[in-house]
């Protein structure tokens, strides 16, 4: 199985360790205990028939004194998602000294901007028009998708999205038999033939 390496950034308290919960163990809890350094889960992701991949999702304390470990942290990650709490606006103008960290770590990292806490509609401070000028500024990959940890809106479809570009990216798809497999290999590990396109999702 295709494994990859998936890092979540933002600022304390957006919703990044929530975020991963609902997407790997499908809970929520009002009250959080703050992340100690470095934590991460895992996740199988099933695309399309008999085709998976797995993700080994990353969750940074974000604290000052963690700082040192983040060189580490992003290393080797195929993507990085920039978490902003929708009900915040400072945590948006906080993207970007995460978006410096992560390029001066890594060359072809695939950024992704969500945003988070939509169930509180009336708190919100972040139009989506905001949040798609700064992941446009940043080059980053689609367009913002807003979730919820709380109810878990949005939180598989912005997961996918984080799957697709992925895909995209590094594989390709056998013409022979139908199977991705990686664009580094020169012929397909499922039949040995030699024919790869691109994929399009
Ligand atoms: N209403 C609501 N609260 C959330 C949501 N996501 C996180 N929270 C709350 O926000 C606080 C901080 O969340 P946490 O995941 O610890 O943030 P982190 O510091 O970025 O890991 C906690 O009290 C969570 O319960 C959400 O989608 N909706
Ligand atoms: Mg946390």
């Amino acid at each position: 199985m295709l494994k990859y390496k998936i890092v979540v950034a933002g600022a304390k308290d957006v919703g990044k360790s929530s975020l991963i919960t609902r997407y790997c163990d499908n809970s929520f809890s009002e009250t959080t205990q703050g992340t100690i350094g470095v934590a991460f889960k895992r996740k199988e992701v099933n695309f399309k028939e008999n085709f998976k991949i797995e993700l080994s999702i990353w969750d940074f304390g974000g604290e000052e004194k963690y700082r040192i470990l983040l060189p580490a942290y992003v290393k080797g990650a195929s993507a990085a998602l920039l978490l902003y709490d929708t009900t915040d606006k400072s945590t948006l103008e906080d993207i970007r000294n995460w978006v410096k960290i992560i390029d001066e770590n890594s060359k072809d990292i695939i950024k992704i901007i969500i945003g988070t806490k939509i169930d509180l509609k009336e708190n919100r401070e972040i139009s989506k028009a905001d949040a798609l000028k700064i992941s446009e500024k940043f080059k980053c990959y689609g367009e913002p998708v807003g979730t919820s940890s709380k109810t878990g809106e949005n939180v598989e479809e912005a997961f996918l999205n984080v799957v697709k570009a992925i895909i995209e990216r590094d594989l390709q798809v056998c013409k022979h038999c139908g199977q991705l497999f990686s664009k580094k290999l020169k012929i397909c590990n499922f039949c040995g033939e030699n024919i790869g396109l691109d994929v399009v999702l």
